[in-house]
């Protein structure tokens, strides 16, 4: 019988250089099309999973540069299917502004999935456990830390993101 096919959008949101291109590239190498870049001023880069049952095609979106939400086209939200809310470790505004990133995606896309990534974990971590803890619950959200530089629960995070894109 042959596999069902998905197609998903998984965006990735953030300040700059919390770790959201190094991570994408830890999981993924093919950069997808070139044109995007030019129309939307993201990258998109695609990654197939082959499931038991089904291939999911994952869209991975990038925000270029290190433009703050505010400047951010809401082409960039529209149609995703889930998201990964990232912060850095060692600078705790980075996750302060998680908050302000999450309401311009939710008012796009409403409830996604999301998780939330705590990145650069294989550094002195100044942002305290439970108030990462604290904000991914209060959106609903999972929590993982990662690092984009010795790999820890980075493809997790993806295959994570990408099952619960294909629930509900
Ligand atoms: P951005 O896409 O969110 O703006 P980048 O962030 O992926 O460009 O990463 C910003 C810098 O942080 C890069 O440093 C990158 O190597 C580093 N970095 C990203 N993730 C990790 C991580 O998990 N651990 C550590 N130690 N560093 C990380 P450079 O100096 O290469 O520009
Ligand atoms: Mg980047």
């Amino acid at each position: 019988m042959a596999k069902r096919q998905f197609v998903k959008k998984i965006c990735l949101l953030g300040d700059g250089e919390v770790g959201k291109t190094s991570l994408i590239r830890r999981y993924v190498l093919d950069l997808f099309d070139d044109q995007y870049i030019q129309t939307f001023g993201a990258k998109v880069s695609k990654k197939v999973l082959e499931l038991e049952d089904a291939n999911l095609t994952m869209m991975i979106w990038d925000v270029l540069g290190q433009k703050t939400q505010k400047a951010l086209h809401t082409t960039y939200y529209a149609g995703a299917n889930g998201a990964l809310l990232v912060c850095d470790m060692t600078r705790p505004e980075t996750l302060e502004h998680l908050k302000h990133w999450y309401a311009d995606l939710h008012e796009v896309s409403g409830n996604i999935p999301i998780i939330v990534l705590g990145n650069k974990c294989d550094l002195d971590m100044k942002v305290k456990l439970e108030d990462l803890q604290g904000f991914a619950s209060g959106i609903g959200s999972k929590l993982l830390l990662t690092s984009a530089l010795n790999g820890q629960n980075v493809n997790e995070a993806f295959h994570a993101l990408g099952h619960m894109t294909l629930e509900g």
